[in-house]
């Protein structure tokens, strides 16, 4: 402990000890336990880097940037296509079948900007029945499960803002139907804030403010909580990643999971045209042949908005946080393998509620603070034979984000009836919609009576022999 102190103060961070007397024995545990877990030399050379040292990263990232290569979906990829895609299906299904494929959620975040006070994946979404979003996928899985004939295994990044409250919210609702021996939580990686001057700031008496490490630390979490020697154990090798907020993703895509193992990829992403040029999304570029992402904040104005001889928009391959990892991948950079590939930290300046020095608690109302995050695409450029993936945005993407307006619970909700809708069309039942597809009433499909359209139809004409599942469809 005194060692401890001493090097805290030895590197201008002794406030974080300075009320360590008064604070109750639990307290005083905690306090030394995260800040054992901080690496002093690190915070310091990232405040030094990225908030004193900020100049010119817009430039250097547009710096010999170019659109990436991807394979498009099979109606705008042209002959042959159609055929590689089902090739692609078989051996993705192959994989699942053999019990080689788990699926990876990342739901260590904040979700301050939805303004909704628990976990995020514990938000309600659907239409009608309102289930959470942890219920959607989890029942996605288990579809996926009896349709390939094996338990699929499910890992959960949590992080210590949310980690007991997410194993509690699976608990309560017996893990949706699945094997609770098959849902695995682990917990993320911390980062301290700090203030301009890269003093650590307290979030109250004795508590330091940390926050999670980015979907980043997903990575190295895998590896030190042993993730990924228990999928080594459960054979394996295959990671299916997609992020809490997004209803609509194919938790384990056979296609997509089939590409990336034809090609002996490391890392793969899927990538939908971007809507328009400030959609909030990452953007898939190249750099000397390797592919990378460039986040939408740091994508300069001019590339953001640069059009082709066609009209459409030059760099267009938006990210929707949708990958499959190779498990050894995983290892080597999350275990720190290869010293060479390290993810870099990215800054966020934020509003931070802090303790000042008279010892009073402080709501800032504008930002005073600096978090660092890792960003898990930033793997890509470390990964051996990446590919990206076209898919549609109807069937994979919509995500919850915010309390209104773009990428809300409404939109959501919209595009989640206009996917039923389709469906239900495709099946030859006559639905109206309006002219953007939306069904004049709410009603929807649970994953467990099918999660795309051509299982929808199969199962819709079996409804015509037997009566309704209980809680399959509900039309209102
Ligand atoms: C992310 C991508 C963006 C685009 C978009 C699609 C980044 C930086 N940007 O934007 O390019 O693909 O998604 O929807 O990722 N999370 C953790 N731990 C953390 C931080 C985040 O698990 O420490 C999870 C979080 O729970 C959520 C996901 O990562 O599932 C995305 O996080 P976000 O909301 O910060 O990302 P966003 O919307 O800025």
């Amino acid at each position: 402990m005194n060692e401890l102190r001493a090097h805290y103060e030895a590197n201008g961070q002794g406030h974080v000890f300075a009320d360590f007397e008064t604070l109750p024995e639990a307290a005083q545990r905690t306090l030394l336990e995260h800040a054992a877990a901080i690496d002093l030399a690190e915070i310091a050379a990232l405040h030094r880097e990225l908030v004193v040292g900020d100049g010119a990263r817009a430039d250097a990232t547009a710096a010999g940037l170019e659109p990436a290569d991807f394979i498009p979906l099979p109606r705008s990829g042209g002959t042959g296509y159609p055929g590689l895609w089902q090739e692609a299906t078989r051996c993705g299904e192959e994989a699942l079948r053999a019990g080689r494929v788990a699926a990876f959620t990342v739901a260590g975040g904040q979700g301050t900007r939805l303004g909704f006070d628990g976990p995020k994946g514990s938000y309600g979404v659907t239409p009608v029945l309102g289930k959470s979003l942890f219920q959607v996928f989890a029942e996605k899985i288990l579809a996926a499960s009896r349709l390939y004939g094996r338990p699929i295994s499910w890992y959960l990044l949590t992080s210590v803002l949310n980690h007991d409250e997410t194993v509690a919210f699976f608990e309560r609702h017996g893990y949706f139907g699945l094997d609770p021996e098959r849902v695995h939580f682990f917990n993320q990686g911390f980062m301290p804030a700090v203030d301009a001057e890269g003093r650590i700031l307290m979030s109250d008496i004795g508590k330091i403010a940390l926050s999670p490490d980015g979907h980043g630390g997903s990575l190295r979490a895998l590896v030190r909580s042993g993730s990924v020697r228990r999928m080594e154990a459960e054979g394996i090798d295959t990671i299916s990643y997609f992020q809490v907020d997004n209803p609509l993703v194919r938790c384990l895509d056979p296609a997509f999971i089939g590409f990336h193992l034809m090609n002996d990829s490391e890392l793969s992403s899927k990538m939908v045209p971007k809507a328009y040029p400030e959609e909030k999304v990452g953007v898939f570029c190249q750099r000397d042949g390797k592919p990378l992402v460039v986040e939408y904040s740091d994508l300069p104005d001019a590339l953001m908005r640069e059009t082709d001889a066609q009209g459409q928009l030059r760099f267009r391959a938006g990210s929707i946080a949708i990958h499959v990892f190779a498990r050894g991948f995983v290892d080597r950079l999350g275990g720190g393998g290869d010293a060479a590939a390290r993810l870099p930290f990215h800054l966020a300046h934020k509003k931070v509620p802090f303790l000042d020095e008279a010892g009073v608690l402080r709501n800032p109302d504008s930002p005073n603070g600096y978090k660092f995050e890792m960003f898990v695409f930033d793997a890509l450029p470390f990964a051996k034979n990446p590919v990206i993936v076209e898919t549609e945005r109807r069937d994979d993407f919509s995500p919850v984000k915010n309390a209104e307006g773009l990428d809300s619970p409404r939109t959501c909700r919209d595009d989640q009836l206009r996917q039923f809708a389709r469906w239900t069309q495709a099946a030859g039942v006559p639905l109206d919609t309006d002219e953007t597809g939306l069904p004049p009433f709410a009603f929807e499909v649970s994953p467990l009576f099918a999660d795309t359209e051509e299982r929808f139809i199969t199962a819709w004409e079996r409804l015509a022999h037997r009566p309704i599942p209980t809680g399959g469809l509900v039309l209102v």
